[in-house]
């Protein structure tokens, strides 16, 4: 048996532990799993993508491409009776899917700044054409809007240390200058840290920083960062399981779609 997976960029760090976890586990399972890569966020490079896997003939479909809930219907059209599972759709999405939630996860970062006492908050979201970009940011500005603040100040990066660093300096550059930033991804937090440090400010001392995902390298920036953990093995396990699963047992689509719990990591860039 072979697995498809259609996969947004490689280079960022998410997406690359999900397939390597995906891989160790197929391999464990006797599957092969091909890889396809979009080289951008659109629907028709993700068609492309799961047309390329579908002329390898995979017996199922692995998709972490951010999705609309109407883009991921194209996509299950086109794979037919192909089973597929997505990995980056709204949990409102009525197809098989297993996810983080964006809520719960956006929840934790700003009730954790909000324990330790900050109001200016800065937020730094991802790309919006990204679903979870967006559920995330939503997330954020919800919580917030419970305990009537408002973010002093709002960019958007990429998902890249390069875009961190520089919607950073953009924050930092602002009138008022925020206590505290919320960043939709440690990568980017990787390159505010830097921004922040050339601006001579001490983390966290002087300004709070907290990522999302706890991928391998962030207990290692400098200092550790705070961040929201998504168990990218787990995700990567359970999604080629329960795919496996499907493909053995033709099992009802709904019932084995999985909203998986997000977690805060303490270290040492939030106060
Ligand atoms: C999501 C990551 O949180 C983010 O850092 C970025 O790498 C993005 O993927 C790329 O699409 S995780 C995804 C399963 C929602």
């Amino acid at each position: 048996y072979t697995l498809g997976l259609a996969t947004t960029e490689l280079a960022l760090h998410a997406p690359s532990q999900i397939a390597s976890a995906m891989k160790t586990r197929a391999n464990q399972l006797g599957f092969n799993v091909v890889i396809s890569m979009i080289d951008n966020l659109s629907l028709s490079a993700c068609r492309t993508a799961v047309n390329e896997l579908m002329s390898q003939r995979v017996d199922g479909v692995l998709i972490n491409v951010p999705l609309s809930n109407d883009d991921a219907g194209v996509i299950a059209q086109l794979c037919g009776d192909l089973p597929v599972l997505f990995l980056d759709v709204d949990p409102q999405a009525d197809v098989f899917k297993i996810l983080f939630d964006p809520h719960c996860g956006a929840e934790q970062g700003v009730e954790h700044l909000l324990a330790l006492g900050h109001q200016k908050i800065a937020v730094l979201t991802g790309p919006l054409e990204s679903i979870s970009a967006r559920l995330r940011y939503e997330g954020w500005l919800s919580t917030l809007a419970k305990h009537q603040i408002t973010p002093c100040a709002i960019q958007h990066g990429d998902w890249s240390a390069a875009s961190g660093y520089q919607q950073a300096l953009l924050l930092l550059n602002q009138p008022v200058r925020p206590t505290a930033i919320l960043i939709a991804n440690d990568q980017m937090a990787l390159g505010v840290l830097r921004a922040v440090h050339e601006f001579g400010l001490r983390v966290p001392e002087q300004i709070s920083v907290i990522g999302y995902d706890d991928t391998e390298d962030s207990a290692f920036f400098f200092p550790p960062l705070t961040t929201i953990k998504q168990d990218f093995r787990l995700l990567g396990h359970e999604s080629v399981k329960r795919l496996v699963d499907h493909l053995h047992h033709h099992g009802d689509k709904q019932q084995s779609s999985l909203l998986l719990p997000t977690s805060l990591v303490e270290r040492h860039t939030t106060s």
